[in-house]
């Protein structure tokens, strides 16, 4: 057994406050730091989210006790790697309400997962004239791969509108479907505007017009319960490193009869069930999608991410963003002259809030707080079309997670209030 697997996952808190935040602050030793001689006040969980110290201690003791190479050896060490990292997809199946490991497929992020159906799915399905739908709001992850095959097919891309508020405009859905639709790509939540988008609303309206949906989860998973079987999505898409993974690890999630017709996109070791001189067959699900030896160490870190999440409970972690997003919406709206994008109601939206000072840029807000130990985002956060729709070429951005609390909201009000005085406002 890996030793780490041991530690204690906290338990959930079910008084008013759905997370003990100031408890479980202790379980990520970087908030410990200082940045400039000030606390760390880390702002920027949508980038990546920082690691507890079990999903450190996973890793670190897998290397030393338990490192082999997976699906080869018939000695006990490779055994016990091969056990600890094919434990993971049943902690991703409990993670993300599918029944089936063989629908899980480990990749480097969400984009390479988004890739995959692209290259596989898109290829051998898509003709020239035939559609994807996007929305007007998705991350370049989730716009530059159908780009790519359009280039290749002739395929042509549609898009989704959104409304000034960073809402989809739904009722302009229909109307987007037509005969050629065959494929609707869309983000679960926004990683500018924060919005949630209604993505069973979705599902049900793409498979009515006999098309398929990706749902990129880089920014829902990490959040709020996600349930693929509920949702009805045929793929979906995320990153460990943004739910208290490591980085290198992300997951598709496909529908078994979909998975079983795609072809592999890269071929080498551990995807094939036979080679000859004259060709090759195919391994089973889900590993003739994962080509050569994988990130063993960091997925099995990953499934320690899992446990400490699934630990907090999903539901809390959701009600913990509501609150405080709400409590930091509050805030900026003392603000005079602070444009704060996305929906007002943070019931809609998740703790990634993008703003901009009407007199500072977001660059010059970002070194400012930087000084006093705060690190946001600022940018086009990898959505440039977003951001030429919101009418900016960048924005500051802040994004919570679960071992934030109020007074790191408080400081960095206080810091954009610092930071006007130093520009020369009141
Ligand atoms: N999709 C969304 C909605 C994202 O926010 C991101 C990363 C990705 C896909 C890609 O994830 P990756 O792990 O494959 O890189 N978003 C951000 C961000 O907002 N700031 O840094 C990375």
């Amino acid at each position: 057994m890996n030793p780490a697997s041991a530690q204690a996952i906290p338990a959930p808190v079910t008084d008013t406050h759905a997370l003990d935040v100031n408890r479980l602050r202790a379980d990520f030793p970087i908030l410990a730091r200082e940045v400039h001689g000030s606390p760390l006040v880390y702002l920027d969980s949508a980038a990546t989210s920082q690691k507890p110290q079990i999903v450190i201690d996973t890793i670190s003791n897998f290397y030393r006790h338990t490192n082999a190479n997976v699906h080869r050896g018939v000695y006990a060490l490779s055994a016990q790697a091969t056990d600890l990292y094919e434990g993971v997809r049943n902690k991703v199946v409990r993670f993300i309400g599918n029944e089936a490991t063989e629908e899980i497929i480990f990749t480097r992020n969400a984009t390479e997962a988004i890739n995959l159906v692209a290259q596989s799915w898109g290829e051998a399905n898509l003709k020239a004239g035939d559609e994807i739908l996007l929305s007007e709001m998705e991350h370049h992850s989730n716009l530059v791969p159908w780009f790519l095959l359009a280039k290749r097919t002739g395929a042509v891309i549609r898009y989704l509108p959104i409304r000034p508020d960073g809402t989809l405009a739904m009722e302009q859905w229909e109307e987007r479907f037509t005969v050629r639709t065959k494929l609707v790509a869309i983000t679960h939540t926004s990683n500018v505007v924060g919005t949630i988008n209604p993505i069973a609303d979705i599902v049900s309206l793409a498979h009515r017009a006999g098309a398929l949906v990706l749902v990129d989860a880089a920014q829902g998973a990490p959040h709020c319960p996600i349930d693929v079987q509920a949702l009805d999505v045929d793929f979906l898409a995320l990153s460990a490193h943004k739910m208290l993974g490591p980085t290198g690890v992300g997951v598709l999630y496909g529908r078994r009869e979909l998975l079983e017709k795609m072809e592999p996109v890269m071929g080498g070791g551990d995807m094939i069930r036979s080679v000859k001189y004259t060709g090759a067959t195919w391994n089973d699900l889900p590993w003739k999608f994962e080509a050569g030896t994988p990130n063993i160490a960091d997925v099995i870190g990953f499934g320690a991410a899992i446990d400490y999440l699934m630990g907090l409970g999903m539901d809390n972690v959701r009600k913990h963003e509501i609150e405080l997003t709400g409590y930091a919406l509050s805030r900026f709206a003392e603000l005079d002259g602070l444009e704060v994008y996305g929906p007002t109601d943070p019931l809609k939206r998740a703790g990634v809030i993008s703003f901009n000072d009407s007199e500072i840029h977001p660059h010059d807000l970002a070194t400012i707080l930087d000084r006093r130990g705060i690190a946001i985002r600022a940018g086009h956060h990898c959505a440039q079309p977003l951001l030429e729709r919101l009418g900016q070429t960048a924005t500051a951005r802040a994004s919570f997670y679960v071992y934030n609390n109020h007074s790191e909201v408080d400081a960095l009000i206080e810091g954009i209030q610092a930071a006007r005085k130093f520009m020369g406002r009141s």
